[in-house]
């Protein structure tokens, strides 16, 4: 068995949706990775980049995980500005992990929200 599919939550809502048992608006999916709209979106542009691995939350992340999230984070400018936010400097958008009950964190399954477009937002 793969390392991602050893790590797999059958309960866990975002491992459903990676696994198309639940349906998303897909923005992007490789080998590790997959991104999709957030269903209550606090902005414009506004979806999310998830491990395929069912990482509980940022907190759970390990050196092994590293490299993960740095794709994540080179992941996050392409996708924002394919989605339709502006460039940056006069554009951008927000990169944001919730993490833990204190954090905001509503899924357990590590997600990195991508927030953008013109102001002002929800979550402005
Ligand atoms: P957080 O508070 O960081 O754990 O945010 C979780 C986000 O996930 C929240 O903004 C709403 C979104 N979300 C929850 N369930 C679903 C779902 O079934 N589909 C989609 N597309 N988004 C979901």
């Amino acid at each position: 068995m793969s390392a991602t599919l050893a790590r797999h939550d059958p309960d866990c809502i975002f491992c459903k949706i990676i696994a198309g048992q639940i349906p998303s608006k897909k923005v992007y999916e490789d080998e590790e990775l997959f991104a999709f709209h957030d269903i209550h979106p606090a902005a414009p542009v506004h979806f999310m980049i998830v491990p395929k691995a069912h990482i509980p939350s940022l907190a759970q992340a390990t050196e092994a995980d590293g490299a993960l999230l740095g794709r994540i984070m080179l992941l996050a400018p392409k996708l924002a500005l394919e989605q339709g936010c502006n460039p940056y400097p006069e554009g951008g958008f927000r990169v944001m992990v919730n993490t833990g009950a204190e954090g905001g964190q509503e899924v357990h399954h590590l997600h990195v929200h991508v927030m953008g477009g013109k102001r002002p937002w929800s979550r402005g």
